[in-house]
């Protein structure tokens, strides 16, 4: 009598708990975001000293950021001539969007232009700062800081365009990926340069351009509410099967 009492109890308690934590959960999967991106440079890591003794970079605080100094003669047509074909260059253009929870959406365009550089002049990562100012209700702006890796490869005339040809890689990894709104807690999740495939890496031949776009997806983190509802019922779960097994 007194043990059907406490799983009574038990169970009742626990409906009210999964009710809380499914009415959270509704809430939060039925929500969208929408606002607008933009995004700066931050100042370059031009890698180790034997690579890169002399970096020459531009563009900290802007959307345009450029590396490498552009002054090399290259064969050109007119023999007493050069070709240049200026710094390598990454343009970030931001946007506006509008997303559910759990899907990619675009938070800005990417261009990269592999310029042919002096060797030792180059650098080997940049930050972008990406600032994402949501609209209500969310209402928050926040900076999320992500880096590129810049792949910049010796050039030979022995070698093929492919084997010259230079590459951005993106990290998925952002440092500070969290934001709260209304007591719950969400993170940008970046997925690479695709919104199908994870595709984390751009490649551009010497003097040419590769257009991309960097794409992110907003999940939610697990409440409290839902982790305590989800340990009530395996605890129920558990003492009933024990009671079940003792009969
Ligand atoms: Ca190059
Ligand atoms: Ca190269």
């Amino acid at each position: 009598m007194k043990l059907s009492l406490i799983f009574a109890t038990a169970i009742s308690s626990f409906f009210v708990g999964a009710t809380i934590a499914l009415g959270f959960s509704d809430q939060a999967d039925a929500l969208s975001f929408s606002g607008i991106s933009t995004g700066t440079w931050g100042e370059p890591t031009p890698g180790s000293i034997d690579i890169n003794p002399n970096p020459i970079y531009t563009g900290v605080g802007n959307n345009i950021f450029t590396w490498g100094d552009a002054n090399v003669c290259l064969p050109s047509p007119n023999p007493s001539g050069c070709t240049i074909t200026g710094s390598n260059k990454l343009t970030f253009i931001g946007n506006s969007f509008s997303t559910d929870i759990n899907s990619v959406f675009k938070v800005g365009d990417l261009a990269y232009f592999n310029g042919t550089v002096v060797k030792g002049t180059s650098v080997e990562e940049v930050p972008l700062n990406l600032n994402v100012s949501f609209s209500s209700p969310v209402g928050i702006s926040q900076v999320f800081d992500l880096k590129l890796h810049l792949v910049n490869t010796p050039n030979s005339v022995t070698n093929s365009e492919e084997e010259n040809a230079d590459l951005v890689f993106i990290d998925e990894n952002l440092s500070n990926r969290t934001f709260a709104f209304e007591g719950n807690k969400y993170t940008l999740e970046l997925t690479g340069f695709n919104p199908d495939v994870g595709q984390i890496s751009i490649k551009a031949l010497e003097g040419g351009t590769t257009k991309t776009a960097i794409y992110a997806k907003i999940k939610s983190i697990p409440e409290p509410a839902t982790v305590a509802g989800l340990f009530l019922l395996g605890m129920y779960l558990i003492s009933s099967k024990k009671l079940l097994e003792k009969k």
